[in-house]
């Protein structure tokens, strides 16, 4: 099934920390990353002081559920050496089950679409990367992509690199 991933990071190497963690989602049990986004450079939203953040999104095409990629996710999480020092704090990645294409779901641990990413331009300039009609697996975001405040986000000329593509 397509999944969508959202990658953040605002601490350390942190064009390093993207394409380590694209890298590492290309090494997972029955997963290969099918696009990538552009990198923007982006504003911290919330929790304001700290340090900007660079954010990407990537589609990956996988067969573990929504609960191992979940996991998947917070093992790489872990393997790159995030440490979680308080909510939305400063981190070296964050990887977040944004969409799993057919499921809607809701528990304490996961819930589908994730419930932010249509107010939050850091998520959706990347996915217009991928998705440039505004329809992702079950996220219609076009209405939302035009009324954002999209002020603090800015695209960069990195480029990550797909792994999983010859
Ligand atoms: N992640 C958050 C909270 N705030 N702001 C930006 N710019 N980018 C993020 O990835 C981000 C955030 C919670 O995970
Ligand atoms: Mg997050
Ligand atoms: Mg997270």
């Amino acid at each position: 099934m397509r999944a969508v991933i959202g990658l953040g990071t605002n601490t350390g190497e942190r064009e390093q920390n993207l394409q380590n963690a694209v890298d590492a989602l290309s090494l997972l049990p029955g997963t290969r990353v099918a696009d990538i986004s552009s990198v923007y450079e982006t504003e911290p939203v919330g929790y304001a002081d700290q340090p900007d953040f660079l954010n990407a999104v990537c589609l990956v095409e996988t067969q573990l559920s929504p609960r191992a990629l979940l996991g998947a996710c917070l093992g790489i999480e872990a393997a790159l050496g995030r440490v979680r020092l308080f909510k939305n704090g400063p981190r070296i990645i964050d990887l977040d089950l944004l969409l799993y294409e057919g499921v809607t779901m809701q528990s304490d641990e996961l819930t589908l679409p994730h419930p932010r990413m249509g107010e939050r331009a850091f998520v959706l300039c990347p996915l217009a990367d991928i998705f440039t009609d505004g329809r992702a697996p079950g996220f219609d975001f076009g209405e939302k992509i035009n009324s954002a405040d999209k002020s603090g986000v800015k695209k960069t000329d990195y480029v990550l690199e797909n792994s999983s593509l010859e």
